[in-house]
């Protein structure tokens, strides 16, 4: 159910840059004038700059750059996607949220944003920095109709989702190293975390976690992933806003994930294959219990890594880690 206070939002973002009366608001929405007014300063609060005008009615005259539900949802033309938004300033890493909103059967497309983590999560019980207002905190419930397995072709996604934003600026060139870490200029700038509730063969939900290190200058980097992280501002030279950014990951997500659905992975691995860094060169291959050299060929048509084994014939690695030799990150 939407809330008044949405509802309201909604009603001035399609009136654009026109005035609407306070009467009919009242009307529409089936409150008092006096509650129309209060939503109002409530707006305001939230950084949202009104224009009242006697006899004429209201208007937004500028909305705000600070994140909140509203916010990330003013203006973005989504059909599924982040339909409820749960946004907090602080939290110790948005998965723990969406894990709960999820147990509490939260709908496919909820989202869960912060402005920082204090125990931000990254794969393998490693961390993720995730310093405040400086970049997107961010995680996608998600309850596909699919086998447990293909969870794993999700992160592959997002990854693809990933480069192709920011790939829309001349100014950015993303790369992706296998599986799914976002590189600029060789420095990673945004990773990604997929968690899962599964029973043997159904999914309950999956959760898409991704960190972009937005504007980061150099020092705001903690010092140990300084000389192998970077930001957008770091490789721009410029702030970006993070709720315009926020909105086109998950409009390009949506779309995405669509496709998918659609027509499978196929698009997907080629769309990955066009950003993936050092396919048909050598890589360092890191596995469970043993390391080799060989050259990184693509990956599978369902995701997996395809190289050479020790002796040089192709294999399929579903798990493993890569690496290079000359700047190892
Ligand atoms: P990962 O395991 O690929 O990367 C973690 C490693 O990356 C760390 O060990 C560290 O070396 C490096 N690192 C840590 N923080 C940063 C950073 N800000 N920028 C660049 N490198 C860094 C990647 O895991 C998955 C990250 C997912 C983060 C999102 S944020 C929203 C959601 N909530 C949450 O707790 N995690 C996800």
């Amino acid at each position: 159910m939407e809330s008044t206070r949405d509802r309201l939002i909604n009603l001035l973002a399609e009136n654009g840059d026109n005035f609407i009366s306070g009467q009919v608001l009242s009307e529409s929405l089936n409150i008092s004038r006096n509650a129309v007014w209060k939503h109002m300063k409530e707006l305001e609060k939230d950084g949202f700059q009104m224009e009242a005008k006697p006899r004429m009615g209201y208007r937004i005259k500028t909305f705000p750059e600070k994140l909140s539900s509203n916010t990330i949802k003013w203006g973005l033309d989504s059909n599924w996607i982040a339909n409820k938004v749960i946004h907090m300033q602080t939290v110790e890493s948005t998965q723990t949220i969406a894990h709960q909103a999820a147990q509490e059967n939260a709908s496919h497309g909820t989202i869960v944003v912060a402005d920082e983590q204090t125990i931000g999560r990254g794969r393998m019980d490693r961390s993720w920095h995730s310093s405040k207002d400086k970049g997107i905190w961010l995680s996608i419930i998600l309850r596909p109709e699919m086998p447990p397995n293909h969870a794993s072709q999700l992160t592959l996604l997002t990854a693809t989702v990933l480069a192709d934003v920011l790939n829309e600026f001349e100014i950015l060139k993303p790369l992706i190293k296998w599986p799914n870490d976002l590189l600029l200029n060789k420095k990673k700038t945004a990773g990604i975390l997929t968690e899962m509730q599964a029973e043997q063969d159904r999914i309950q939900y999956i959760l898409i976690g991704i960190g972009l290190n937005v504007n980061h200058s150099i020092n705001d980097l903690n010092e140990d992933i300084r000389s192998k992280a970077t930001s957008l501002r770091i490789e721009s030279d410029m702030e970006w806003s993070i709720r315009d950014l926020i909105q086109k990951l998950l409009i390009a997500f949506e779309t995405a994930y669509d496709t998918y659905m659609e027509h499978g992975f196929a698009p997907i691995k080629e769309k990955w294959e066009s950003y993936g860094f050092k396919i048909g060169e050598d890589i360092a291959i890191q596995t469970f219990n043993d390391n080799w050299k060989g050259k990184f060929l693509g990956i599978s048509e369902e995701g997996a890594l395809l190289t050479e084994s020790k002796e040089g014939k192709p294999v399929k690695l579903y798990s493993a880690e890569i690496d290079w030799f000359s700047e190892p990150l």
